[in-house]
């Protein structure tokens, strides 16, 4: 059977949970669309996260791989775009790395495009009344350079025609539930919504 690596990252920024975490549990082990879902853990850590995911691209030989990443405060599915060649952290990572305006890959091209069908996998979600956008930046933080890094490595292994990116999701509801006041006022989406996204998404992959 095909094989799809899907990573989530583990929490950061003071969160104690990370929604892409969750949904990458809540998928391992299920086989959709012909895919046997494979789900592994990816630390909030500049370059690691890279090495963690190029290890398992070498363990598993996968047919497909979708990263995952919470962006607070979107209220949307965002299937990204482009991963482009700078680190530049807003808020130090989870090792306490804070690069400004450093490249992920010295020398490498500026972007790379996301290799899934993006188009379609946005059109899917949304068929099944969940709202989904393309979103045309991954931002500049660990999942951008997550996302630019694992394009990077394909490329180079000459690995193209395995379909890689990535996917930004909301908060989940139980971490608005445990702020108060207008932090607390942000859009979220439910685990099962998320499960339901991901489901649809996996049946856009040929
Ligand atoms: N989101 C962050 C990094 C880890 C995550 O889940 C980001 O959007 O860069």
């Amino acid at each position: 059977m095909k094989k799809l690596l899907i990573t989530g990252f583990q929490p950061f920024d003071g969160e104690s949970v990370n929604p892409a975490l969750e949904v990458a549990k809540g998928l391992q082990g299920k086989t959709i669309n012909g895919y046997e879902v494979i789900a592994r853990e990816i630390p909030v850590v500049r370059f690691e996260a890279l090495k963690a995911v190029q290890a398992a691209i070498e363990e598993l030989q996968p047919n497909a791989v979708i990263t995952i990443g919470q962006a607070g405060g979107r209220p949307d599915i965002t299937v990204e775009r482009v991963g482009i060649n700078i680190d530049d952290f807003r808020i130090p990572d989870n090792k306490g790395n804070q690069p400004i305006d450093e490249p992920v890959v010295t020398g490498g091209p500026v972007a790379y495009w996301a290799t899934l069908p993006i188009k379609k996998m946005v059109a899917n979600v949304k068929a099944q009344g969940i709202p989904a956008s393309v979103s045309n930046s991954a931002g500049t933080y660990v999942c951008n350079h997550l996302l630019y890094g694992l394009l990077h490595y394909l490329t180079t292994q000459g690995k193209t025609a395995i379909p890689a990116g990535f996917i930004h999701i909301p908060y989940l509801p139980e971490q608005m539930a445990v702020r108060s006041g207008k932090d607390a006022q942000v859009a979220t989406m439910s685990l099962d919504t998320l499960l339901k996204g991901f489901e649809t998404m996996i049946a856009a992959l040929d």
